[in-house]
C-alpha cells in the first residue's frame, strides 16, 4: 500500500519562481520524501507500508530528516531569494507567471518599459486558454471608478477584486504591438458574452493614451470599441474627448471617450441611467449595467 501525504505546503511570498526543483530522498524501505520548489514549496513524503513497525521504530529518524530537509529547504529558498532579485527573473506576463501553476489567481510580473520593481497582476487561466493579464475587472461595486486623471494613470483597487491597472503600465505592456484583447461580460441575467481583438495598444501618456491600435474583432458580444479608436483617454478632470461637454463627467467613469461612447466599462456600476453604467451598447445597451467585466491582455500567440 502506498500512503501519499503532503505534509507541508507553504507560500513563498517574496517572489514567484519561474524554476522548479525537485529533491528526492529515498529513505529506504520506509519510501521518499520529495521537496519541491515552485510557485508554492511543498514536501511529500512517500510512505511504502505505513503500518510497517518499521515506520514507527524510525519514526524519530525520520523526524530529525525532516528538519535536517527543513533547514536545507530554508537556505535554498535564501538563497534562491538572493539570486532571484534581477527584473529579470520575474515573469513578464501572465502566460509566463502561470505557466507551472496553470492556475487563476494573483502573481508578481515585471515590465521593464514600465519599472525595475514588480508588481501584483491578476491572471486568469480560465478563459479561452489562459495567459490572460487581467487590465481591468468590475464586479460588485466594491471600487469607486469615477475618478481623476492621476488615479486612472496609475491604477487603483485590489487586484484581488476590482481594480483598473492604469494606463502607464497599459502602455508600457502594448507599445510592441504585440497583445490581443479579451473582453468577458456578463448582465445581471447571467448572460456571458466576449469581444476579442487580434491587436490592442495605446499611447503614451504625452499622447493621453490614446487608443491607437485596435485590431480585428471576433466575438458575440458584438463591436462596441472599434468606434473609439484613435481617442484620447478622459477623466473626470481631463476632457480630452470630441463632445462639447465632459463626456467622463456625464457618464461618470474614464474612457477613450469620442462624443461620447459605444462602452463605457469604467462607468458606475449597476447604474441605469443613460450611458452612466457599465455599458457595452451592442450587448447591454446604453440603460443597463453589466454585472461582470473582466479587460484582460495576452501576447499574440
Ligand atoms: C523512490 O525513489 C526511487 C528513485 O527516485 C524510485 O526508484 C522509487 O520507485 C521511489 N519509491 C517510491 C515509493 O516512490
Ligand atoms: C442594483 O441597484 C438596485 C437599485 O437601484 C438594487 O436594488 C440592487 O440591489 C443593486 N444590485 C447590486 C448587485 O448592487
Ligand atoms: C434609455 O433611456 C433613455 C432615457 O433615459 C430613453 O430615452 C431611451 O429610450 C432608453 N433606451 C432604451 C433602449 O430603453
Ligand atoms: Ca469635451
Amino acid at each position: 500500500m502506498l500512503l501519499k501525504i503532503i505534509c507541508i505546503i507553504f507560500v513563498v511570498h517574496v517572489s514567484v519562481y519561474r524554476c522548479e526543483e525537485n529533491n528526492v530522498h529515498n529513505l529506504g524501505k520506509l519510501g521518499n520524501l520529495t521537496i519541491k520548489y515552485g510557485n508554492t514549496a511543498e514536501i511529500h513524503f512517500q510512505i511504502i507500508d505505513p503500518s510497517s513497525k518499521l515506520l514507527h521504530s524510525k519514526i524519530e529518524a525520520l523526524q530529525l530528516e525532516q528538519s535536517k530537509l527543513f533547514a536545507e529547504l530554508t537556505a535554498k529558498i535564501d538563497r534562491l531569494v538572493l539570486s532571484n532579485l534581477q527584473p529579470a527573473q520575474f515573469p513578464g506576463n501572465c502566460a509566463e507567471a502561470a505557466a507551472l501553476s496553470r492556475r487563476s489567481g494573483v502573481y508578481q510580473i515585471v515590465i521593464p518599459a514600465y519599472s525595475v520593481l514588480p508588481f501584483l497582476v491578476s491572471c486568469n487561466e480560465d478563459t479561452q486558454n489562459g495567459g490572460w493579464t487581467v487590465i481591468l475587472r468590475r464586479e460588485d461595486g466594491s471600487v469607486n471608478f469615477f475618478r481623476h486623471w492621476n488615479d486612472y494613470k496609475h491604477g487603483f483597487g485590489n487586484v484581488n477584486g476590482e481594480f483598473f491597472i492604469g494606463l502607464d503600465k497599459l502602455y508600457a505592456m502594448t507599445k510592441d504591438l504585440n497583445q490581443e484583447l479579451l473582453i468577458a461580460m456578463e448582465d445581471f441575467a447571467g448572460q456571458k458574452k466576449f469581444a476579442k481583438y487580434e491587436r490592442f495598444a495605446i499611447e503614451s501618456e504625452t499622447n493621453f493614451y490614446a487608443l491607437n491600435t485596435l485590431g480585428e474583432y471576433s466575438g458575440d458580444a458584438g463591436d462596441s470599441l472599434s468606434g473609439h479608436l484613435g481617442n484620447k483617454f478622459s477623466a473626470r478632470d481631463k476632457d480630452n474627448d470630441q463632445y462639447e461637454g465632459n463626456c467622463a463627467e456625464i457618464y461618470t467613469g474614464g474612457w477613450w471617450y469620442n462624443k461620447c461612447h459605444a462602452s463605457n466599462l469604467m462607468g458606475k456600476y449597476n447604474e441605469s441611467t443613460y450611458g452612466k453604467g457599465i455599458n457595452w451598447l451592442l450587448f447591454s445597451g446604453h440603460n443597463a449595467s453589466l454585472k461582470n467585466v473582466q479587460m484582460m491582455i495576452r501576447h499574440i500567440r
